[in-house]
Parts: C-alpha cells; sequence; structure tokens
C-alpha cells in the first residue's frame, strides 16, 4: 500500500478497529472483496487450513471465527488474484527485477509456471515440468558427492511434503539440511535438551487459563502471534500479572482492544496487558534472568534463616535437577553494578518483577527471537530454563517454558526428520522401514552451507520454500556464494529475491498453497502440521489452485525423486502421493510417537505429541533436569568505545519475514517508509545529530570487509542507551557470517555491533 512517508504517534490499543480496517484494505488491494472473506472463515477450524502465518495453537473447540489481523494478511497474500506469469518473465530481465523492492517482488502475484533461468536473454523463461526435474537429476547425479548439495527447507512446508523432502535427500545420500530454524529458534533445539531433555516447549493453551504470571521476553505477540492476544488478554482481566522485557515498549504489550469483542469495539476500551515493560537494553538479557534468580536465591536465604518458608521449590531442586550448588555460588558472584550497566535496567526494577515471579505458585515464561538470535542464543535459553526450575515451574499445570515458534509447521518439520545432526536411532528406523543406509555423517546448516558454498565445496542449492538469499546474513558475502553455484531450485509460491541471487542455472517451481485443493491420483489430499505447542492436525485446502500448472510441494519432491533416483530407489513415490494417508502411515513407523497418525489427525482439532518434560521425565544423561552455567553478564562484553551501539532487527506490523505487505508500521508510527534507525535522543544528540537526519549504519568488525547500509533517517524514540533497532531484511547485509551462536550457529541477528555516520552525500536521496 503506497502511503505518504511519514512518522507519527500511534496512540491506538493494539488490535480494534485499526486491526479491521487494515485487513479489509489488503483484502481490496490484493483483489480479493468477497472470496477472501469466506476464505478467511476457513481458517483455523476443524474442517478448514491451518493459518500459514504463525504457529500459535488453536483453541481446541473453534467454534466460531478468531480474527487475526495478520493471518488474514498471510491469506490475502496467498489467495492473491494478482499472477506473476510468462508473460511477466518475458517483460523484466533478472538484472531488472533486481532493482525492485522485496515489497514490489512478491506484488506481482502468484507464480503460475514451472520457469527456467535463460542467460542469452537474461530472463527467466517456461520450462515443462519433466524436463524441469531431468535438469536438477542431471545435477545431482554429476556432483562427485552427494554431500555437495543444499536442501534447505522453510518451516510452512507440512509433515508430509517434508517427510518425503528428507526421505528423497537422504536416500540420494546426504544430511545437508539447512532449514529456517537455524535462523530463528535453534537456540531452544540446542540450548533447551541440555537443561530439561527437549527442544520444545512444556505448556498447553490451557495452561494460559490457570497460570498465575506470565513473564515475556524478546517476542512480539501482537505482530507475530496475534491470536496468543487473546490468551494474555483473558489472563490479565483475571488478574494475572504480565511483566515484559523488550527494548521496544511494544503496542500489545502495552494495551490490546480484542477484535472479536464488541463492547470493547463499541466503547473503544481496551484492556491493558503488561503490569510492567521494562525496557531492557539490546543484549542484556543474561543480566535480567540473572538478576531475578540472584534476587531470589538471596531472599530464599534469608527468609529460610527466619524460617519463613523457603522461595525456591527445594523439593524439585533435590528430586529433579542437577547444578542448583553452583548457580547459587555464581549468582551470589554476581554484582549489582554489573547486572544494571549491561541490562539497562535498576536494580529496583529488577527486585519488583522477581517479587511478582516468587508470588506466583504457576508461573509460564514465553520467549521469541529476542532471545534466540544472539552470540549466546542458547545459553539464553538455558539462563531461562533456570529461571523456571528454581521455582518448579516446569511439568505442572498452567507453568512452563514457552517458546513462540515462528513459521506455521517449522515445529513440525524437525520432528519429522528435517535436522541437519539425525540421531542414530531416527537413522536405523528409517534405514529399516525403508530398506536403505541412510549417510550417517552430520550435514550442513545454514551457516556451514553458506561457508561450504563460499568455498566452492557445495555445488547446488535446492530450497523447500522461503527466500534463504533475504533471510540470511552478509549479502555481499553470501550472495556471492549463490551467485558461484551451478544449479539453484526454488519451490515456492511468490516471486522474491533469491529467485535473482540464482546459479548458472535455476529453476522456479511453482507449488500449491494450504488454502488451495490439493488433488492427487488417490483423490483430495490434507496436509498436517504441528503448532508451537506439540499439537499436530490436519489442513485442507478448498480454493481452486492459483494456475492450473501448479504441483503440490510431496507431488515435486517424488518428480525429483524419480528423475534423479531411477530404478535405484526403494520408496514407491508415486503411491505415497496418491494417497497421502501412504507418507502418514510411513512416519508413523518411523516416529512412534505418531501412532495412530491417520485416525488421530481425523479428529477434529488433532493430537498433542507427548513431551516428557511436561511430565517431568527428563531424557538427559544424568536423568534429571540441569541447572546450567553461564560465566558471566553478557553476551558480548560492551565494546569499550561509547561510540557503538548494539543494533537489533525486527519485523514490522505488516510484513510476514521477507514478505513486506505494505511500508508501514502502524503500532510504532512509521507510514510508508522503512529505511529508519529507532534510537533514544540522548544517543542522537551525543553524536551530534538531529531526529530526521539521514545516516549510514556501518559494523563494527575486524575482518577488513566494510559492511554498510545507507541513508537510514533517525527516530528519536524511548529505547534503552547504547542501543538501537531497524528492520529486518534490510539490516541482514550489516551481520557478518561469522557472528553467531558457537552452540547452535543462530546468526546473531539481535545483536550487532554497529557505528552511525552522517550519511555520504551521494546516498543521502534514495
Ligand atoms: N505477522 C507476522 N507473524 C510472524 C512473522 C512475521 O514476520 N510477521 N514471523 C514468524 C517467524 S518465522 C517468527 S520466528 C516469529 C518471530 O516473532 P518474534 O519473536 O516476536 O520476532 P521479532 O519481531 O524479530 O522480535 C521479537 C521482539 O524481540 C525484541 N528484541 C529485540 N532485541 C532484543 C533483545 O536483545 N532482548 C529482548 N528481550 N528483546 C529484544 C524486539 O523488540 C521484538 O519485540 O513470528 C512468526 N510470525
Ligand atoms: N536480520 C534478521 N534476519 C532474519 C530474522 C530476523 O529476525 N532478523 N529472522 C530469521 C527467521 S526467524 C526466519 S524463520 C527466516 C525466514 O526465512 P524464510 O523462511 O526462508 O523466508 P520467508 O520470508 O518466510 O519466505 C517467503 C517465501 O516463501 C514462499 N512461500 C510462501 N508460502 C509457501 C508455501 O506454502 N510453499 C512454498 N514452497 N513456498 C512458500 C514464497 O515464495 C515467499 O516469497 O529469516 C531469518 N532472518
Ligand atoms: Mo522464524
Amino acid at each position: 500500500m503506497s502511503e505518504k512517508p511519514r512518522i507519527r504517534r500511534y496512540d491506538e490499543p493494539a488490535g480494534g478497529w485499526g486491526a479491521l480496517w487494515a485487513v479489509g484494505s489488503h483484502l481490496i488491494e490484493q483483489d480479493i472483496p468477497i472470496k477472501g472473506a469466506t476464505t478467511l472463515l476457513r481458517m483455523n477450524q476443524p474442517e478448514g487450513f491451518d493459518c500459514p502465518g504463525c504457529a500459535w495453537p488453536d483453541p481446541k473447540h473453534t467454534s466460531s471465527f478468531e480474527f487475526c489481523e495478520n493471518g488474514a494478511k498471510a491469506i490475502a497474500w496467498e489467495v492473491t488474484t494478482k499472477r506473476c506469469t510468462p508473460e511477466f518473465f518475458a517483460e523484466h530481465s533478472v538484472t531488472d527485477l533486481g532493482g525492485w523492492s522485496d515489497y514490489q517482488l512478491e506484488m506481482a502475484g502468484r507464480l503460475t509456471h514451472p520457469m527456467t533461468y535463460d542467460a542469452a536473454s537474461d530472463r527467466y523463461v517456461p520450462i515443462g515440468w519433466d524436463d524441469a526435474f531431468a535438469t536438477i537429476a542431471r545435477h545431482l547425479i554429476a556432483l562427485p558427492d552427494p554431500n555437495m548439495a543444499e536442501f534447505y527447507t522453510s518451516g510452512r512446508t507440512s509433515n508430509e511434503a517434508a517427510f518425503l523432502y528428507q526421505l528423497f535427500v537422504r536416500e540420494f545420500g546426504t544430511n545437508n539440511f539447512p532449514d529456517c530454524s537455524n535462523m530463528c529458534h535453534e537456540a531452544t533445539s540446542v540450548g533447551l535438551p541440555q537443561s530439561i531433555g527437549v527442544g520444545k516447549g512444556t505448556v498447553l493453551l490451557e495452561d494460559f487459563d490457570k497460570t498465575d504470571c506470565i513473564f515475556i521476553f524478546g517476542q512480539n505477540p501482537g505482530t507475530n502471534s496475534p491470536r496468543m492476544m487473546t490468551s494474555l488478554r483473558d489472563a490479565s482481566r483475571r488478574g494475572v500479572p504480565i511483566i515484559s522485557f523488550n527494548p521496544f515498549r511494544e503496542r500489545a504489550l502495552e494495551r490490546f482492544q480484542a477484535p472479536q469483542n464488541p463492547v470493547e469495539m463499541l466503547s473503544l476500551t481496551s484492556t491493558p496487558i503488561s503490569e510492567a515493560l521494562h525496557q531492557v537494553r539490546v543484549g542484556g538479557d543474561i543480566a535480567v534472568l540473572k538478576g531475578l534468580m540472584k534476587v531470589m536465591v538471596e531472599e530464599d536465604e534469608q527468609t529460610r534463616k527466619e524460617n519463613t518458608g523457603p522461595i525456591l521449590d527445594w523439593d524439585f531442586i533435590r528430586g529433579h535437577t542437577t547444578g542448583v550448588e553452583a548457580l547459587i555460588v555464581d549468582l551470589k558472584t554476581t554484582t549489582w553494578p554489573d547486572i544494571e550497566a549491561r541490562s539497562g535496567l535498576q536494580r529496583s526494577a529488577i527486585e519488583e518483577a522477581a517479587h511478582i515471579y516468587m508470588r506466583a505458585q504457576r508461573a509460564i515464561v514465553v520467549y521469541g527471537m529476542g532471545l534466540t538470535q544472539h552470540r549466546h542464543g542458547a545459553r539464553n535459553v538455558q539462563q531461562l530454563a533456570n529461571l523456571c526450575l528454581l521455582r518448579g515451574n516446569i511439568g505442572k499445570d498452567g507453568a512452563g517454558i514457552c517458546p513462540v515458534r515462528g513459521h506455521s509447521n517449522v515445529q513440525g518439520d524437525r520432528t519429522v526428520g528435517i535436522t541437519e545432526i539425525p540421531t542414530p536411532e531416527f537413522l536405523s528406523r528409517l534405514g529399516s522401514h525403508f530398506g536403505f543406509t541412510p549417510p550417517q555423517a552430520h550435514g550442513h546448516n545454514v551457516v556451514t552451507a553458506l561457508e561450504a558454498m563460499g568455498r566452492g565445496q557445495s555445488r547446488v542449492f535446492f530450497a523447500m520454500g522461503g527466500n534463504i538469499a533475504a533471510a540470511i546474513p552478509d549479502w555481499q558475502v553470501t550472495h556471492a556464494a549463490f551467485r558461484g553455484l551451478d544449479l539453484t531450485v526454488h519451490v515456492s509460491t511468490k516471486l522474491n529475491r533469491s529467485h535473482l541471487v540464482h546459479g548458472k542455472a535455476a529453476l522456479i517451481l511453482p507449488c500449491l498453497g494450504r488454502t488451495e485443493i490439493d488433488r492427487q491420483a488417490g483423490g483430495r489430499q490434507s496436509v498436517s502440521v504441528e503448532d508451537s505447542m506439540s499439537m499436530v492436525h490436519a489442513s485442507r485446502g478448498m480454493n481452486r489452485p492459483a494456475s492450473e500448472h501448479l504441483r503440490s510441494e510431496p507431488a515435486i519432491v517424488a518428480g525429483i525423486a524419480r528423475a534423479t533416483l531411477g530404478k535405484r530407489s526403494v520408496v514407491d513415490w508415486e503411491g505415497m502421493v496418491a494417497d497421502y494417508d501412504r507418507i502418514r502411515d510411513a512416519i508413523e513407523a518411523v516416529f512412534p510417537i505418531f501412532q495412530g497418525y491417520n485416525d488421530r489427525i481425523r479428529v477434529p482439532g488433532g493430537f498433542h505429541l507427548t513431551s516428557m518434560a511436561r511430565e517431568r521425565i527428563w531424557a538427559t544423561p544424568s536423568g534429571k533436569a540441569n541447572l546450567l552455567l553461564y560465566d558471566g553478564l553478557s553476551e558480548d562484553p560492551d565494546p569499550e568505545d561509547a561510540e557503538i551501539l548494539w543494533l537489533t532487527s525486527v519485523r514490522s506490523h505488516d510484513q510476514y519475514n521477507t514478505t513486506i505487505y505494505s511500508m508501514s508500521d502502524r503500532y510504532r508510527g512509521v507510514f510508508g517508509r522503512r529505511d529508519v534507525l529507532f534510537i533514544s535522543e540522548a544517543e542522537i544528540a551525543r553524536r551530534g545529530l538531529s531526529p530526521g537526519d539521514r545516516v549510514d549504519l556501518v559494523t563494527e568488525s575486524s575482518d577488513g570487509i566494510e559492511r554498510a547500509v545507507h541513508g537510514f533517517e533517525l527516530v528519536p524514540y524511548a529505547f534503552p542507551d547504547r542501543s538501537c533497532a531497524a528492520y529486518y531484511p534490510e539490516t541482514n547485509p550489516l551481520v557478518p557470517l561469522g557472528a553467531y551462536d558457537p552452540m547452535s550457529f543462530t546468526p546473531s541477528y539481535k545483536g550487532i555491533p554497529i557505528r552511525i555516520r552522517r550519511a555520504q552525500p551521494a546516498t543521502e536521496v534514495r
């Protein structure tokens, strides 16, 4: 939506009439007044399709449509009547399209035909499906080693498609599965198992109705999982304190007007959400967490001396955990001046928050990218787990740890085998069920795949969805790596940056979206997905596909597998694709937790994959939950030079990852533009600059590469010291490929040391 660029205060609550208006205008922009509206009514209903937006679970008894502004936008984006046809590609060269914004690229509409890159005309031209499959097969077979190909997954892929995909890739011979979760909740998948034996959350939606207290670290529910606002609003109305730690005063963490509540809508009232919103410094969370625990540990010692009862849950700690002594020593030796300096919060604020947490019998601790996308993301997650464990807040009703996942099936993809570090047990079950020997060596994640591509050791890149070229760090380095490849292939619904940052040969394969009817030889198919709380349920599209040439993701995998593996394959690809029940039977055979998959998926609402930690069974080597140590307070020590700021990169209210729905960010008061830097007035003044000035952002690094983005406008904002924020993906060129968490390889998208300098004249006008 084109809007005059401006910055202005936004005083409305989150949700409310602004949300309804936003949906209406998105439907109109995509030319879908009526169809869109009926499509919306089928979203997240027992008989409908799973919303392709976020991974927040649905209430058990979905009797009426649960309104979600950003879910509606995600649907509008998919059911658009705009089409990106062969004629479109004939009109625009790839070089020209490279100059388009991410917003303009996806506005071209749904892809309609398989396309291949023609170097002579610098254009994508149509290709038949069989020829496309043969091209992929030719390149893969020509590789001297299967480990020279990379197979990316973005988290919208269904369980059925993901399972077939990993089966093909492993039969082909590699575990190279770079995955969007490597850039997202990998810190959870790696950090949490060491603490509690499982890399997923332990709460169910019902727990929000029973809890006494909710803590939210680095997550923006009003924008990125708006259906969570229903739970938060209900909790707030029951008097449950909600405490948030976020450098931004995110609007939905302050006040929310429920679009499904006629009284709030008509009376223009809203519900306050957070009792306290602490504006922690970027990267200051370990300091906060240690501060909270320090208060608890020291007051526990005191109250036990006075015989006024313990504050820590000692029965739980003694019965279920290891490491408490060392943790207590660590907390006692951590000093308040250090905690205050690194967190940017006063001791009294942390004490107040700790007292609220200590009073609660049942607490839920929620977190998102503000915690995981750091140089020590996995350590952040482990300190958060410590906070839960000290009060026995794992494995009881109304309590638990709640990582809010990103893509609607990112969790399910992992569960059914999309992982570069498969366990020997899984590989052995997969191999014995199908009768082949899967590769045992660990494969590449996103960072190591990019490194291998940069060194010329990987030659083919295949993507099942997503827009990796925009989502990854360090574009000047990583885009060169893509351009050097022999072949890039993208299975996609919309045109995006990754199609333009291509290898010598390149294919775009257009696929069905969630909302569309998927008809195969055995009739109409459903797929299934797993939400953030491990509920698995069916999803069935009901719209006519955007083009008759689209294929489903499982059908595309099967086509490539047949072309590449031919007779050497032990899998009945055709049979599996004819009837997805057969894929689910195979999933069940390989993963016993899916017992009764096909029956249970037919029950409205689906079923829960049991979590051992929820039952207080700890799948760790010690058989206990582990209170783990982190040495120090900050992810990275503050540079001595006070000129250096920590930059965090965030999503606007009008984007889905690299898909930009509009240039505005209503809740933060930014309209018609995205080239802004949120920073405090004091930090602006300290640099002799003024609000509204144009600046370049330059990464502070020692590898000799200058990483800069140009011409950002300074927007004065209530923001912590030595911190600033700008949008993703515009700031991705600033993140060095080497800046990642050594445990989980998660890029440090939310902690980039930068300097700002007055924009060079040549870049002032963009
Ligand atoms: N509409 C919509 N929905 C989405 C998405 C989308 O782009 N649009 N993306 C999906 C995906 S893949 C994901 S992973 C999730 C992402 O959902 P979120 O986890 O909410 O992601 P972000 O907006 O990147 O950042 C979260 C919050 O962290 C705060 N933050 C930044 N740095 C720090 C820090 O150092 N400490 C703390 N405590 N907070 C910090 C930011 O201010 C922001 O409020 O949402 C999913 N849902
Ligand atoms: N600086 C910075 N960088 C980040 C982040 C950040 O917070 N800051 N967040 C990171 C996170 S959390 C994530 S998850 C990644 C996201 O990385 P990705 O998952 O790779 O990116 P998306 O933007 O979600 O992908 C959008 C594309 O998906 C395709 N698509 C949509 N629906 C479907 C479908 O049903 N099937 C198929 N095959 N394709 C489909 C469309 O072509 C669309 O253009 O980005 C990461 N990058
Ligand atoms: Mo994500």
